[in-house]
C-alpha cells in the first residue's frame, strides 16, 4: 500500500549518476502531512432549517453534508453561505454524526443548551465570528474532558434577534454543563458582566413565554 503514495520527484535521469548526490537518485516520499487530510476526534453533520410555513418543523430540517477532516470543515465552511447572510428563520445546526438536531433525538433529550442571544445591531458586528468560533469549539473538541457532552451547535437568525447555542446530552451534568458554559463565554470574549444562562430542551419545548428559566448561569 505504501507504494501508492511514493513519486517521483524528478523522471529525468541524471546525466552522470555517479556524481549525483544520493537525494536525487532516490525517488521520494512524500511526506504524510502532503497528502493525509487532518482527521478530526469527531464526524460531524451541518444541517440547514428554512422556515416553510407549509411544512412540519421536522420536514423543513435538511441534512447539508457530514465531515471529519480539518480539510473537509473548512471546504465546507467556505461553500456555504454566512449566516448574517440567510433569510430570517433559517438555521444552521451542526451535530455530531448520528445525533438530529432536535429534541427529540435520544442523546438531546434530558439535554438543555448554553444560549447567547444577540441583539439586533450584532447580527452586523458579531454573528458571523460567534459562530465560527463555536464551529472551532466543537470540530476543535475545545471541553477537553466534557467533550462527549456535547451534542451540537444551532444558529437562529431571526428579525427579533439571533441566537446561537451549544446543545448538551443531559441537564443533570452539572460538572460538564458548567466546565463547557465558561469556556464557551470565555472563548466567545463575552465580556465577565455579561450573563449567559443554560435551558433544558424540556423547558423549552413546554415554555409559554419567550424565555424558559436558566438551569444554570456562567
Ligand atoms: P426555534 O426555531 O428554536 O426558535 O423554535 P424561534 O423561532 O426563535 O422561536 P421561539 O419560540 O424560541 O421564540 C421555534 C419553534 O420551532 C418551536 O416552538 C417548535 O415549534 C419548533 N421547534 C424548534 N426546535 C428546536 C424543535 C425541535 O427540536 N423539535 C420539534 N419538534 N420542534 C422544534
Amino acid at each position: 500500500l505504501c507504494t501508492l503514495f511514493v513519486y517521483k520527484v524528478s523522471t529525468s535521469v541524471p546525466a552522470n549518476p555517479e556524481k549525483e548526490n544520493c537525494e536525487t537518485a532516490i525517488p521520494k516520499v512524500a511526506s504524510p502531512e502532503a497528502y493525509i487530510k487532518h482527521p478530526l476526534q469527531n464526524k460531524w453533520a451541518l444541517w440547514f432549517f428554512k422556515n416553510d410555513k407549509s411544512k412540519t418543523w421536522q420536514a423543513n430540517l435538511r441534512l447539508i453534508s457530514k465531515f471529519d477532516t480539518v480539510e473537509d470543515f473548512w471546504a465546507l465552511y467556505n461553500h456555504i453561505q454566512l449566516s448574517s447572510n440567510l433569510m430570517s428563520g433559517c438555521d444552521y445546526s451542526l451535530f455530531k454524526d448520528g445525533i438530529k438536531p432536535m429534541w427529540e433525538d435520544e442523546r438531546n433529550r434530558r439535554g438543555g443548551r448554553w444560549l447567547i442571544t444577540l441583539s439586533k445591531q450584532q447580527r452586523k458586528s458579531d454573528l458571523d465570528q460567534f459562530w465560527l468560533e463555536t464551529l472551532l469549539c466543537l470540530v476543535g473538541e475545545a471541553f477537553e474532558n466534557y467533550s462527549d457532552d456535547v451534542c451540537g451547535a444551532v444558529i437562529n437568525v431571526r428579525a427579533k434577534g439571533d441566537k446561537i447555542a451549544i446543545w448538551t446530552t443531559n441537564y443533570e451534568n452539572k460538572e460538564a454543563i458548567t466546565h463547557i458554559g465558561r469556556v464557551y463565554k470565555e472563548r466567545l470574549g463575552v465580556p465577565p458582566k455579561v450573563i449567559i444562562g443554560y435551558q433544558s430542551h424540556a423547558d423549552t419545548a413546554t415554555k409559554s413565554g419567550s424565555t424558559s428559566k436558566n438551569k444554570f448561569v456562567a
